[in-house]
């Protein structure tokens, strides 16, 4: 890959494997892959989920609300997960195996109390931003590469926020796995072929 090309990976970690807290299908099968193309790039970010305890989508915060609801919030809707990714705990680490050794930027999101934030770049109010953009753009990345868990949530998320940042963007299909609720792993596709995103898989990465 080029200079100007960025991979970022985003949220694999524990909880969201097989047997975590937020278990996503087939999570852990997106590990080898990851490894694989993880040193054909120059620039590797990964990011983490990592919530305070007591935060605002864990269903457990909403007595009577039932887990994988959707709920009214200040910034508009938020399904309610189970507690998951909660700071310092060993949920929230590394999945095992995962080479994050050479990775040149380490983003947190999800720490606010009261904002979820699925999206690397900004948080779920749509205001607050990371400090990701500005950090890629002053190493001249102009072409961002998205993969990890959850394609439906932080990987969307983090796509379609890429584009609106000036990216030319491309999520690696094979390199994701997704949660599925209410039809999100659909939208999310439609959503990315309205904003030029483009699906690739990881043997087209060289
Ligand atoms: C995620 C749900 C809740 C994700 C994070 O990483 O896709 N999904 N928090
Ligand atoms: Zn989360």
């Amino acid at each position: 890959m080029q200079d100007n090309q960025a991979l970022i990976v985003v949220d694999v970690q524990k909880d969201f494997l097989e047997t975590g807290a937020l278990p996503v299908k087939e999570g852990s099968q997106v590990v080898p892959v990851i490894n694989r193309i993880i040193p054909k790039f120059k620039n590797v970010v990964f990011t983490q989920d990592w919530h305070p305890e007591g935060h605002i989508s864990f269903a457990s915060s909403h007595p009577g609300e039932a887990l994988y609801s959707m709920i009214d919030v200040s910034y508009g809707q938020q399904v309610l997960w189970p507690d998951h990714c909660v700071q310092d705990t060993a949920g929230a680490e590394f999945a095992e195996g995962l080479n994050t050794e050479n990775g040149v930027c380490f983003v947190k999101k999800g720490a606010h109390p009261n904002i979820d934030s699925y999206s690397a770049f900004l948080e779920a109010d749509r205001k607050t931003k990371t400090d990701l953009a500005v950090w890629l753009k002053s190493q001249g990345i102009t072409e961002v590469f998205v993969c990890g868990l959850a394609t439906d949530f932080c990987v969307s998320w983090t796509a379609l926020d890429a584009v609106d940042e000036g990216f030319k963007v491309y999520v690696i299909e094979d390199a994701c796995r997704g949660i599925d609720v209410n039809g999100s792993l659909e939208a999310a596709r439609a959503e990315w072929k309205k904003r030029g995103i483009k699906r690739i898989d990881s043997s087209e990465i060289n």
